[in-house]
């Protein structure tokens, strides 16, 4: 059986520009509906940066604690995007509407990511952006070794919804992820990456880590 961590990025509430306060998801994928909050002090003003976040002590999909941590190496800013209350807790726009971001003001061009006390096996790296359409554009590059995918949201099939009274269109779930395969990880327990940005405003929504 698949073991899956599952992160949804968010700030705490009160941050600039009508962020809403975050929603931790409890959307089953199939695997589990335990998401593990990884929440940043929201972005009061636009210099205004977290450095070198951590979530330590993780829970698998299934609720049960692993001692798998994630830091994130970098100046990020956070937001809650209004699409979190689209659904609420049990949808996965709960995980999707609020996102740490990089690549603009005073946080950095790109970050760098270290997940420790993993149980050696091989891994399957899932990692969405919001799916709202903005400008500049969400989109950014996940990097693992010689792997890589652009995480970026594509607009074909997407809904449109009424979010900060606009219509805006939302990708679908997959239409915002990027994933990568064949994830080695050995006895050390650490899986070692990169974000780089790709539009103007590359904004980490959630990422699943599986081992099968
Ligand atoms: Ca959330």
């Amino acid at each position: 059986m698949a073991q899956v961590w599952q992160i949804d990025f968010q700030s705490d509430p009160g941050g600039m520009y009508h962020s809403v306060a975050p929603v931790t998801c409890k959307h089953d994928l199939g695997d589990g509906g335990c998401w593990n909050p990884f929440q940043v002090a929201a972005s009061r003003t636009v210099e205004h940066v977290h450095v070198d976040p951590v979530v330590g002590d993780l829970a698998d999909s299934r609720g049960d604690a692993t001692g798998v941590a994630l830091a994130i190496l970098g100046r990020v800013r956070a937001y809650n995007d209004p699409l979190v209350r689209v659904g609420g807790a049990d949808s996965l726009n709960a995980a999707l509407g609020d996102h740490i971001t990089f690549g603009h003001h005073a946080a950095s061009d790109a970050l760098e990511f270290v997940f420790t006390h993993l149980p050696p096996g091989t891994y399957r790296l899932e990692v969405y952006a919001n799916p709202t359409e903005h400008r500049p554009p969400r989109g950014f590059r996940v990097i693992v070794g010689a792997r890589s995918a652009d995480v970026a949201p594509t607009f074909a099939g997407a809904e449109t919804m009424v979010l900060h009274d606009r219509d805006t269109r939302v990708a679908t779930p997959e239409d915002a992820c990027g994933a990568l395969e064949g994830i080695a990880v050995d006895n050390t327990g650490t899986l070692r990456g990169r974000f780089e940005k790709i539009g103007g405003d590359p904004s980490i929504a959630a990422i699943r880590l599986s081992r099968r």
